[in-house]
């Protein structure tokens, strides 16, 4: 396979942060090379714009046009949720590789019938953009716990926090209806945190006791004021199959915090802990230290040895947000080339649908716990 034709539905946020990742990943990864053969948007006139700054060969305006096309390998989906569950079951119904950005859907049922129509389609790769799991720090992270570096993992604290929601007055988008996004800071990134507990323990949540807040009741939007149907903020205590607990936080309105995602980890035999705005840095306590000089040391994780660093600078030159992006094409791609399903799994992403429809049901419930799947 030396070539790979793909397809990018979205040219705002998420689809500027794919595009960059599809235009450099053939330059530091050793991939199949990539075409970028169409980037898809409603705006003509913007997608056109968009098309020309980052490197695509052609641009449509309707996802329909390159879903079933026998000259577009790779269906990569950046629209909004409430597309997702039609575009992708689309694609693998018409024989093509599918990147999907999380959450995997909008609701259960959604994220069910795409892992339905995953299955049905063995030899596609069907993958969901967790992209964190590919910063390099959260990698080694998960690698120093398998190896059992922490011993048994008793507790996480997962916190995502944001601000973009704080001003009152900031207006109406898809992400404030529960119709087009499903839920608010749950599914836009609790759904994150949710899915690095799991794959950084290794361990699957079984119980959830959930709180919601709309702190911001309506906003204005373009005929008027609108109400927002979906939570700012989100909490929850998960109890995982490994014996662990896991707390986790999240919100659109926590005033100072641009896009705050922190990690603690703490096992019988050491701790970790991760903080975005420092995304090259792991804090690592190792608990076989001496009390004398026990404490957490800070790992600078820019080393060939670490995870895809080998592909980037000399250590210590640091790496940014987009390079996850950059690593999440390259596991794609690498899965595409080699045959093997990629991980996040269309699976793994309803593992983490479940648990967002728990914290839900139970928040409905005045914080019940709740067992994933009742
Ligand atoms: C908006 O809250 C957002 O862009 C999320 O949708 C992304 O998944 C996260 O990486 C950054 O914040």
């Amino acid at each position: 396979m030396t070539e790979l034709r793909v397809a990018t539905i979205g040219y705002a946020f998420m689809g500027r942060a794919h595009s960059n990742a599809w235009r450099n990943v053939g330059a530091y990864f050793d991939v199949p090379d990539v075409q970028q053969a169409v980037l898809v948007g409603r705006d003509p006139a913007a997608t056109k714009e968009a098309a020309r700054r980052h490197g695509w060969a052609d641009t449509a305006t309707d996802w329909r046009d390159v879903v079933g096309r026998d000259d577009i390998d790779v269906i990569d989906i950046c629209a909004p949720g409430w597309l997702h569950a039609e575009i992708a079951i689309a694609a693998l119904q018409a024989g093509q590789h599918v990147l999907v950005e999380k959450p995997l859907s909008n609701t259960l049922a959604e994220a069910r019938a795409m892992v339905d129509a995953a299955a049905a389609a063995p030899g596609q790769v069907a993958m969901v953009g967790f992209t964190y799991r590919r910063v390099p720090a959260l990698a080694y992270a998960r690698r120093l716990i398998a190896e059992g570096r922490l011993g048994t993992v008793r507790q996480v604290r997962a916190s995502y926090l944001q601000d973009w929601l704080a001003d009152a007055a900031a207006p109406m988008t898809w992400r404030l209806r529960k119709d087009t996004a499903g839920s608010g800071a749950l599914g836009d990134i609790a759904s994150h945190a949710v899915d690095q507990v799991q794959y950084l323990t290794g361990q699957k949540v079984t119980t959830a006791s959930g709180t919601l807040r709309t702190f911001v009741t309506e906003r204005p939007g373009p005929d008027g004021t609108e109400p927002v149907t979906v939570d700012d903020a989100a909490w929850a205590t998960l109890g995982l199959d490994g014996g662990a607990v896991a707390s986790v936080e999240v919100s659109r309105v926590a005033l100072g915090c641009k896009n705050a995602l922190t990690i603690e980890v703490y096992g019988s035999a050491g701790a970790l802990a991760f903080d975005l705005e420092r995304p090259n840095e792991l804090r690592f306590l190792d608990g076989s230290d001496p009390a004398s000089e026990s404490g957490f040391r800070r790992v600078v994780v820019t080393e060939p040895e670490h995870p895809y660093l080998d592909a980037w600078w000399p250590q210590g030159h640091v790496l940014g947000w987009e390079h996850a992006f950059t690593h999440q094409a390259a596991d794609f791609l690498g899965a595409v080339a080699s045959g093997t399903q990629a991980s996040p799994s269309f699976a793994e992403g309803l593992a983490v649908q479940e648990v967002l429809d728990a914290i839900e049901s139970s928040a409905a419930r005045g914080g019940a716990p709740l067992r994933i799947g009742e």
